[in-house]
């Protein structure tokens, strides 16, 4: 039984690993403080996804397998070279907020202290830049200065942007337990209502981008009403001149004056209020301005750092907080020393023994994949992370890449649409096989722990950056594990406090291995006299005269302008059971159950008026590029607003790359881009030919549209093409299948227009197609179920038999209870989310799915018996 840590989300809770088998069975640890036992359905299905099928088990060198030696040399003697012949700022490495802090360390250390160049990046650009950047301004330092406990403790508690019943599960069952608790009441402000909106007292649906306009009015109603907080404003500069620009400011919100009047009401009335807030506020042009909007609200009132209030940056990757803490965007140092400070270069210098240290500020991320794009870096490391997907026009992005002189992947697999442009493949260990720690959204600090022996020859990130480092001729780079290299941050950061810095954990400097292999999960800060606890109560920042600024911030709309020919908003984001590019939660057949294709949410008016059938396929079309995408029909998202999710990619849906068609528009001060709000075209793919397919072998599809993914029993994949298949719908399935020669049963329903064929070995079901002119209604998962069954009458059937319940897609995955399930538990009489789990189990696991739940009462009409 080993403690550790869940890699997915910030909330960063903590999992008890069992080795079970060839896998680990993973359950919430009830001591752990974030999560006290629970945990959501990608934490709970974390054993399924620990297999080795698909997993880099050794170094690839030019597309043939190498071992560790030669590919490290190589790699070694390319950079050495590259930096030789054009200069340290030639190379760059892009890392990851999943990454272990000690991984991160080395990185840092060896690009910016012995490389000599900033050009260090990470993934976190795209995702906490925004929020770093409005701390920095506000306090003087990048602090998140409450706790989860105050989401335990406040009265209110206002969602910014954050889907926070999806993104940070067992975050939303605390604000959940807070609600039953003592009342406390939750604002969600989203464009779209998000299922997050859906459970809220109150959903302000606001104009996408309108977050600035939004906290200028509640901050001039603040003044107005003579809320602000006199005593604290003495810790505080810059109040007189943001009140006075918020006051002038009346920018549209796109809110009725009703809700803007509840809102602004509920805020000023309640002391005790948290607002947490995520992607909706920091990917934006205006990301920087909406984070000091939201600060300048707690700070004019003194609402900071006190118990039960604040504001609060939930952070999306488990070690988000842990990448700013070494210092791992390219405009930091380290352990929050600035980059730009000489007296903090000096001191880094010193300590490292730093042969070349950086002097200005790196390339941030869009910067840097346009830097390689032209041809100015030319030797690129990316660790742990899939930009060729996820960052903005993304298919640059890729043919940037594809066309970098020296390419250096380090990764579980293979198959990614980065690692698939690499030079250079490194096999890294994975979460479940390696050591470290990471810091979550409230400073606490944990460690992750190896319960399985890494397979192959799959090293941890660290060692292979050290290694590389070596064979540069860099001396510092000979820990013997991570807690080596944990020692050597600490002690730093001891250095970073006495220059008055805020992360100082140099209580921890002199741990031996052992006990950092016991280490306790601890909050941050850690010194002889001060562990852990919030920040700013006392009114004591990190700025050089100590006071807080208020910042003057004006409303801009976002950078991509809607016109006649891209007239809808594209918003993007998450969905509850997939992991970003899903390369890990993608190989769990159940977290495939709940959303299983990449989709576009239309509203019901805009649908009708470009003719888009529910389930139907779009074409989405951006200036950077275009995507194919199934259509939901919803009232969810607003007139002329579409969301997609980000995680399709070219390994499981290539015309389902999202960031395709989002533009890489920054943030000025951040250099975040701006994902949520590409403008775009929006108008029907013509398809005539749909089918769904279904084997136990590996699916090959090559049609104009396809979709796959992994089931319980091998791969499943959706279909589609604007004409039936030229060479016939057989020969495209057993290319398809890659079977040949199977035996074949052919059946053709004209009724239902629906053709199905069915491949037999040794009388099982093999493979089974389901083909036809429309959109192909049938019930996916007994279809699967099918797959290595004896063949019989029933096998070509588009559904089950009436004595075989077809769950539909499945709502809670914990328990694995589909739709269809629990739509009859409510036709049954259940109207409400108690009396459904008790009749079918649904929501009684992690009950991120119980917002849906409660959705799907709701729309159900009370049977006439019923209601009387
Ligand atoms: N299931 C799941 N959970 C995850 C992840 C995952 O991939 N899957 N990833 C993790 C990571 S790295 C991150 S960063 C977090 C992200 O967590 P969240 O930020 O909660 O997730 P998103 O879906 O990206 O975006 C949140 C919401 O912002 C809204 N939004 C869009 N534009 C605006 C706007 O202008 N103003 C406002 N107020 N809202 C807007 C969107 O409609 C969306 O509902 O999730 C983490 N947790
Ligand atoms: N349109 C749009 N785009 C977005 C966003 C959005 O909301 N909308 N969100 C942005 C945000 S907030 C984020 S955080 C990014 C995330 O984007 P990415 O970081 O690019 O996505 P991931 O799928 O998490 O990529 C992680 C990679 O690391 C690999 N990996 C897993 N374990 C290990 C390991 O132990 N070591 C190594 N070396 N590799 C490993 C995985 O296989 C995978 O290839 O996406 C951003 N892009
Ligand atoms: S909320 Fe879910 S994904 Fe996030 S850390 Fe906890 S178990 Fe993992
Ligand atoms: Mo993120």
């Amino acid at each position: 039984m080993i403690r550790s840590t869940c890699p997915y989300c910030g909330v960063g809770c903590g999992v008890i690993l069992s080795p079970a088998g060839h896998g680990l069975s993973v359950k919430g640890d009830p001591d752990h403080p974030a999560n006290r036992g629970r945990l959501c359905s990608k934490g709970t299905a974390l054993g399924e996804t620990v297999g080795l099928s698909g997993r880099l088990l050794a170094p690839v060198i030019d597309g043939a397998g190498a071992d560790w030696d030669t590919a490290l040399d190589h790699v070694a003697a390319r950079f050495r070279d590259t930096i030789a012949a054009h200069g340290p700022d030639s190379v760059a490495f892009y890392l990851s907020g999943q990454m272990l802090t000690e991984d991160y360390y080395v990185a840092n250390k060896l690009m910016k202290g012995f490389i000599g160049s900033a050009n260090v990046d990470t993934n976190s650009r795209l995702c906490m830049a925004s929020t770093v950047a409005g701390h920095v301004r506000a306090f003087g330092a990048d602090t998140v200065p409450g706790t989860y406990e105050d989401l335990d403790e406040a009265d209110l508690v206002v969602l910014v942007g954050s889907n926070l019943a999806w993104c940070h599960p067992v975050l939303w069952q605390r604000v959940e337990a807070a609600r039953a608790a003592r009342g406390t009441r939750i604002v969600v402000i989203d464009p779209r209502r998000s299922v997050t909106a859906e459970a809220a007292d109150l959903h302000l649906a606001i104009a996408p981008g309108a977050d600035v306009a939004l906290f200028n009015r509640l901050l001039a109603a603040i003044a107005d009403r003579g809320l602000t907080n006199a005593a604290f404003l003495s810790h505080v500069t810059g109040a007189g001149d943001a009140i006075a620009s918020a006051s002038a400011e009346q920018g549209d919100t796109g809110l009725s004056p009703a809700d803007l009047g509840r809102f602004i009401d509920l805020w000023c009335r309640t002391e005790r209020v948290v607002t947490v807030f995520s992607q909706g506020v920091n990917q934006s042009s205006s990301g920087t301005d909406k984070v000091n909007a939201i600060l300048n609200c707690h700070l004019a009132t003194g609402r900071i750092g006190r118990p039960g209030m604040g504001p609060f940056s939930v952070t999306g990757q488990p070690n988000a907080m842990g990448g700013r803490e070494v210092g791992g965007l390219a405009n930091q140092l380290a352990c929050h020393l600035s980059l730009e400070n000489a007296d903090h270069r000096a001191a880094v210098a010193g300590f490292w023994n730093a042969p070349r240290m950086a002097e200005r500020p790196g390339l941030k991320a869009v910067e840097m994949f346009r830097a390689v794009a032209e041809g100015r870096i030319k030797a690129l490391w990316i660790i742990h992370s899939n930009p060729a997907v996820t960052l903005p026009e993304a298919d640059k992005v890729r043919a940037a890449i594809a066309g970098c002189d020296f390419v250096v992947v380090s990764d579980v697999t293979g198959a990614t649409d980065t690692a698939r442009l690499a030079h250079v493949l490194l096999p890294a260990a994975a979460w479940g096989e390696k050591s470290g720690t990471v810091t979550n959204s409230d400073r606490t600090i944990s460690r992750q722990r190896a319960a399985l022996p890494p397979p192959g020859q799959a090293r941890p990130d660290w060692w292979a950056l050290a290694q590389v480092a070596r064979r540069m001729g860099f001396a510092g780079f000979d820990w013997d594990g991570p807690a080596a290299i944990f020692r050597e941050h600490a002690s730093l950061s001891g250095i970073a406090g006495r220059l008055g810095r805020d992360f100082d954990i140099s209580g921890k400097a002199a741990i031996s291995d052992a006990e950092y292999d016991r280490m306790e999960p601890f909050r941050w800060p850690c010194t002889t006299d001060r562990q852990g606890g919030r920040f700013f109560a006392d009114g004591r920042f990190l700025t050089p005269d100590t006071r807080a600024r208020m910042v003057p911030v004006t409303a801009r709309a976002p950078a991509a302008a809607l016109t006649a020919d891209r007239p809808f908003r594209l918003n993007t984001g998450r969905i509850r059971d997939q992991w970003h590019t899903m390369t890990r939660t993608g190989r769990a057949p159940r977290l495939n159950r709940h959303l299983g294709e990449p989709f576009v949410e239309v509203n019901t008016a805009d649908a009708l008026k470009l003719g888009l059938a529910p389930f139907s396929l779009a074409e989405v079309s951006s200036d950077s590029g275009r995507a194919i995408l199934r259509v939901i029909v919803t009232d969810r998202v607003p007139g002329g607003q579409i969301f997609a999710p980000m995680h399709w990619t070219g390994e499981t849906a290539p015309t389902g790359r999202v960031d395709a068609l989002v533009p890489a528009a920054t943030d000025p001060l951040s250099g975040q881009p701006e994902s949520k709000a590409a403008a775009v075209t929006l108008a029907p793919w013509a398809a005539r030919w749909f089918a769904f397919a279904a084997t136990c072998d590996v699916l090959a599809p090559s049609t104009p549209y396809w979709a796959r993914r992994m089931t319980e029993t091998g791969q499943a994949a959706e279909l589609a093409a604007p004409a039936a298949p030229p060479e016939g719908t057989e020969a495209m399935a057993r290319a398809l299948f890659g079977l040949p020669d199977a035996q074949m049963i052919r059946s053709d329903d004209p009724a239902r227009a629906l053709t199905t064929l069915c491949f037999v070995t040794e009388g099982r079901v093999r493979a089974l197609l389901f083909a036809g002119p429309a959109p192909v209604m049938a019930a996916r998962d007994s279809i699967i179920a099918r797959i290595g069954a004896p063949v019989g009458p029933a096998s070509l059937a588009p559904r089950a038999g009436m004595d075989q319940p077809d769950e539909g897609p499945i709502l809670c995955a914990c328990m694995g209870v589909g739709r269809n399930r629990i739509a009859a538990a409510v036709a049954a009489g259940a109207r409400d989310v108690a009396t459904v789990a008790s009749a079918t189990c649904a929501g009684t696991g992690c009950g991120a799915c119980r917002p849906e739940i409660a959705a799907l009462i709701a729309a159900t009409p009370v049977p006439a018996i019923a209601a009387e």
